[in-house]
């Protein structure tokens, strides 16, 4: 039942935490073993399902003898690939790279993302930005027919401090809803990113067009970035749905 501490309800079916983490797994290997090859730069995301990928990619280096450089996208990435041993590289060394991998908190129809709950989301974008492919590793959890209903989470922005009132005003007043200064765990005080910047988590009341939204809050003066990511290159519109039969179990 939904009431059980460790199942949660996602469009009336029910699935346990470790099913969760098996999708995640299933999902990062299939990632890997499909879209990684020899002598690639690859760009590693954030996030819990990336855990499995970076495991998987230490395993196929060690086994196969991969020749892999690895550039981060925020301090947790640099620690996966110094702990397993991988080789630790830069945008300032590779600026190219082959392929960028990561998660992502929702995928649309249109391959239309919610990134960033994680708050990594600013360099996961730059990362990706600079890769050829960008291969997105999301399970049965996070395929949502419009994107915000899912978890209900709304879309995190990331932001200068000094800007986060005008710049949760100009959101707001342009596309509704609200925008929330995303605090820590203690209370004690914001989120701080990667970049020492908050982030404001907007919670929208109807679908929105999200390449207008995407542009419009770009333009915003003090360079937030916002947690959507949209693709229209083909050979970038590559997402990982996987395991969909555990839900059925
Ligand atoms: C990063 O990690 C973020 O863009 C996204 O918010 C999050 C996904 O986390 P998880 O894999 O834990 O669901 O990719």
């Amino acid at each position: 039942s939904s009431s059980h501490p460790h199942q949660h309800v996602l469009e009336s079916r029910c699935y346990s935490t470790a099913m969760a983490e098996e999708a995640k797994k299933l999902a990062a290997y299939a990632a890997v073993d499909n879209h990684i090859q020899n002598n690639q730069v690859v760009g590693v995301g954030s996030g819990s399902t990336i855990v499995y990928a970076v495991d998987r990619l230490a395993e196929r280096v060690r086994q196969e003898k991969l020749n892999i450089v690895c550039v981060p996208t925020s301090f947790q990435a640099r620690q996966l690939i110094l702990q397993h041993g991988l080789s630790l590289s830069d945008l300032d060394r590779h600026p190219d790279l082959d392929v960028a991998i990561d998660g992502a908190d929702e995928v649309d129809d249109s391959l239309t993302l919610i990134k960033g709950g994680g708050g990594c989301l600013t360099q996961e974008k730059i990362v990706a930005g600079c890769a050829k492919h960008f291969i997105v590793i999301a399970d049965f959890r996070k395929d949502s027919t419009a994107l915000g209903q899912q978890w209900k989470k709304g879309v995190p922005v990331e932001v200068v401090p000094m800007a986060y009132v005008p710049v949760s005003r100009a959101i707001t007043r342009r596309f509704g809803g609200e925008a929330v200064l995303r605090m820590a765990v203690s209370k004690a005080g914001p989120v701080v990113t990667d970049n020492s910047n908050f982030i404001l988590d907007w919670k929208f009341e109807h679908v929105q067009n999200w390449k207008e939204v995407n542009t419009a809050i770009k333009m915003i003066p003090v360079a937030p970035i916002a947690g959507i990511d949209i693709r229209v290159q083909l050979s970038k519109r590559r997402v990982q749905l996987q395991a969909q039969q555990l839900i059925l179990r």
